[in-house]
């Protein structure tokens, strides 16, 4: 050990002289830890995603995860916000990706940078630019040259780009790991030797542009040399295969704190007992690196969720949606990485020694030469406290818990005992809207065929039509009417995720999907016209996919339309002439900016029509609540739609999606106080049909204080 140390001190020090870098930082690793400087660590690492908040919120967040014990931040990369058109980057605003890692730096973390760029993420197209979709013989995520050209061409980007900023921490800076792909061993059996082609060639080269540090393939046990294999999930010190190579330490880089909600789901509460366990068993079991997945989850503004997810992103994380704390779970995971951090060099340089304390209970106990020892009681028996002897002494072990003894004898903390005692959120109402005089509202149209330009004589795919420009896509139709009867069964099967049917101009009825059954259908009796008639379908995307081998050759959008008289008789439409519309006409107007608002003919608020999809955007004004609390804007009267604050997209909304116990999946939504002036804010919302804007609330958010009901029971010692 001590050679190596020598060995890598020289090493720092001519990288130091040659390139003349003050604190430059070597990174390498052994098959116990990432060495940093010659040193082996433990490190915990919690996700912050940068455009999921805002630049003000960065320092205050970065802070409070160092509070909380963290000495890494983890974040993706996302490459549909950087290039949004090919060879055009934007890193402005939330996109600020290096202003957020030099945060990270100025506060003495470390990022590790997942660069991808593919992503998943929960993030609309899992991270890649929709024009991607249109490069000729684009295969995405194989071996392909045009996708490895364009996946080569970011990512070298991305690392030129902080290279030149200086921040990896080869050069000084904070940059202390990179991630090559995402989750790629979840499809690559779908591409059979092409995938692990594209695994050899996407890791040689990611190693050859030269970081400095080490590069991580996450789910992806064949990652080869010397890429790092690391493990996603919950439960990680039970599910992990290990490192490939005994050379390779094991590392944690997804550890669910909560789990994604999709609208219809419920919040998935992950106790921060359970979280502390399974930490604590992957440290136990030679765990060197944890991540959190998400420490703080943020918000999906504008139209960046995927697929059905809902805009506020693991509210549940140890810092909430709005930055704030979530207790218990964030105090008793600081508590954890303290008494991890507090024997860490007894980990990381003892020998590591396991036996049984009964039939449900094991010990880890890491020794070093010195005579300095460490040790975890494990309790995997889910129902009962047990005692169990060890080194002369009794511990009684809680439920289901790991007690953790930095020196074999006290126990500094115990997985299952919340010394942190839980807060609650409080929602202050601060400003209604439920004066009629206080809105304006502006009707959309719903097109007819001959209101469109694009033509086609089949039912086009969604996303290849619309260009990811709008999540809506109307298919319109004239019908002259040859069929035997007058009150037929329109039929329309759907692969996007909402449809509405309007026949005349009258909304006929709709139909919306859910996350998990791919398509849905409309069996609706409508009454036509002897003659012409219009049909006119408006299809909705909440999100595009994110996840899955061949995204590229998805289809959404109608994939089957029919007028059906009887069994016998039916009439297939799926090849007549349809008319195309892109978007709303609202939206084409912009009518959510302030310039364009006052273009736009906004009447008097009309009476709302329940169960009716009238496409109605709706317009007020409101003052900045005083004070820091985050503010949030109740939307639980409404339906479905998207919210814009000062120009601004706040995400979308979908109240009228209830979940398994009768509740919105989300009520409250996130408006950042940089988005807002002190005063005459503009509020635009796009309501699908039968809102109440006049019960919309604007809130601020807080929790309770900490002081005020801490428990001051002393922390009991279990021997
Ligand atoms: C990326 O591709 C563009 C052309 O599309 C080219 O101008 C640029 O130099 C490439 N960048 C890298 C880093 O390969
Ligand atoms: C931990 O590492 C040691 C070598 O340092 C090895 O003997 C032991 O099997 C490892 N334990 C686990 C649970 O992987
Ligand atoms: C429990 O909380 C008290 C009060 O904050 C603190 O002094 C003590 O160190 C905590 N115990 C552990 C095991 O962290
Ligand atoms: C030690 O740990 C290994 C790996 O988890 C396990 O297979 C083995 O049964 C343990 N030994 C004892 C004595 O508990
Ligand atoms: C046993 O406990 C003594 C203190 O009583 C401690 O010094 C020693 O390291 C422990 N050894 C083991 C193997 O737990
Ligand atoms: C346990 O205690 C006995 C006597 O009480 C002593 O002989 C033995 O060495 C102790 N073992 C350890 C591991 O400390
Ligand atoms: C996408 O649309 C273009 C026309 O805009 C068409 O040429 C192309 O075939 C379509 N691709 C797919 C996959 O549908
Ligand atoms: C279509 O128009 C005809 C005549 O204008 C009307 O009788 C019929 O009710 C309309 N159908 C629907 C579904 O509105
Ligand atoms: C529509 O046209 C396509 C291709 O031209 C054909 O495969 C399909 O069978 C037609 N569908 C109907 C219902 O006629
Ligand atoms: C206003 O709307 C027009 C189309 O009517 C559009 O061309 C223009 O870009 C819009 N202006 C803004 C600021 O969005
Ligand atoms: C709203 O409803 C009332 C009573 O039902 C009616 O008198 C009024 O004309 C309606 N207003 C609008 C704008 O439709
Ligand atoms: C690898 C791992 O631990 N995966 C788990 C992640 O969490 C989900 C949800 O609880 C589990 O289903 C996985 O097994």
């Amino acid at each position: 050990m001590e050679k190596w140390v020598c060995l890598m001190m020289m090493l720092v020090a001519i990288l130091e002289l040659s390139f003349g870098v003050k604190g430059a930082e070597e990174v390498t690793y052994d098959g116990r830890s990432l060495i940093i400087n010659g040193q082996r660590n433990i490190l915990f690492s919690g996700s912050i995603h940068y455009p999921r908040s805002t630049p003000q919120m960065w320092p205050g967040l970065i802070a409070k995860a160092k509070q909380g014990g963290l000495d890494v931040i983890q974040t993706y990369v996302f490459w549909n916000l950087h290039e949004p058109q090919p060879g055009k980057y934007d890193f402005s605003g939330r996109n600020d990706l290096v202003g957020f890692i030099k945060e990270i730096h100025a506060q003495g973390l470390y990022v590790s940078l997942r660069i991808g760029p593919f992503i998943e993420s929960e993030w609309n197209y899992g991270g890649f630019p929709f024009w991607l979709h249109d490069v000729p013989g684009i295969v995405y995520r194989t071996d392909n040259e045009p996708f490895k050209f364009y996946m080569q061409n970011f990512t070298t980007k991305i690392v030129n780009m902080m290279k030149e900023e200086g921040l990896y921490a080869s050069q000084g800076g904070p940059i202390i790991l990179s991630q090559i792909e995402n989750e790629y061993g979840n499809i690559q059996k779908a591409f059979g030797t092409a995938g692990s082609q594209y695994v050899e060639w996407a890791a040689k080269m990611a190693v050859g542009l030269n970081t400095g540090v080490p590069w991580v393939m996450c789910k992806q046990p064949d990652a080869p040399d010397p890429v790092i294999n690391t493990c996603n999930g919950m439960r990680c010190g039970e599910t992990f295969t290990g490192p490939n190579s005994p050379n390779k330490p094991a590392m944690w880089t997804e550890n669910w704190t909560s789990f994604y909600q999709v609208y219809g789901g419920v919040p998935y509460i992950r106790s921060a007992e359970d979280i502390a366990f399974h930490v604590t068993l992957f440290v136990a079991r030679n765990g060197s690196f944890v991540n959190y997945y998400m420490y703080h989850g943020g918000t999906n503004f504008g139209r960046t969720s995927s697929a059905y997810m809902i805009t506020g992103y693991y509210d549940q994380a140890p810092l909430d949606e709005y930055g704030l704390f979530r207790q218990p779970k964030w105090g008793h995971l600081k508590e954890l990485h303290a008494a991890i951090k507090s024997c860490s060099t007894t980990l990381l340089q003892g020998v590591q020694r396991n036996f049984s304390l009964g039939e449900l209970q094991e010990g880890y106990v890491f020794e070093e030469e010195n005579g300095k020892c460490a040790a975890f009681l494990i309790n995997n028996d889910k129902g009962n406290t047990v005692t169990v002897q060890f080194n002369n002494s009794s511990y009684k072990l809680l439920p289901k818990s790991i007690s953790i003894l930095p020196d074999c004898q006290n126990v500094a903390f115990n997985t299952a005992h919340l010394n942190t005692t839980s807060n609650r959120r409080i929602i202050t109402s601060r400003q209604n809207f439920s004066s009629v005089d206080d809105w304006k509202q502006f009707q959309d149209v719903i097109p007819n065929f001959d209101d469109t330009s694009l033509r086609s004589d089949s039912l086009l795919e969604q996303m290849n039509t619309t260009k990811d420009k709008s999540d809506y896509l109307w298919y319109t139709l004239r019908l002259e009417n040859n069929l035997s009867c007058n009150d037929p069964i329109l039929h329309v099967q759907s692969s996007a995720h909402v449809a509405y049917a309007f026949v005349n101009n009258t909304y006929i009825g709709g139909e919306h999907g859910n996350h998990d059954v791919k398509s849905f259908t409309l069996e609706l009796p409508i009454t036509l016209n002897e003659r012409t008639n219009n049909i006119s379908i408006l299809s909705g995307m909440v999100g595009l996919p994110d996840s899955g081998a061949f995204l590229e050759k998805r289809f959404a959008g109608l994939n089957n339309v029919e007028l059906q008289c009887s069994e016998q008789e039916s009439l297939n439409l799926n090849n007549s002439t349809w008319g195309y519309q892109v978007g709303l006409l609202g939206e084409q107007l912009k009518v959510y900016t302030e310039q364009n608002s006052t273009d736009i003919k906004w009447t008097q608020l009309g009476n709302i029509t329940i169960d009716e999809v009238t496409l109605t955007w709706y317009k007020t004004t409101f003052d900045t609540p005083k004070g820091d609390d985050p503010i949030a804007l109740d939307l639980s009267s409404m339906a479905k739609g998207e919210a814009w604050v000062n120009g601004q997209s706040i995400g979308r909304y979908w109240i009228l999606f209830l979940d398994s116990k009768g509740n919105p999946s989300q009520s409250l939504y996130h408006v950042p106080r940089s988005f807002l002036k002190d005063s005459e804010n503009s509020l635009v919302l796009l309501d699908e049909g039968g809102g109440n804007p006049l019960d919309i609330s604007l809130n601020t958010v807080s929790v309770t204080d900490l002081q005020d009901n801490f428990s001051k029971l002393p922390f009991p010692t279990y021997t």
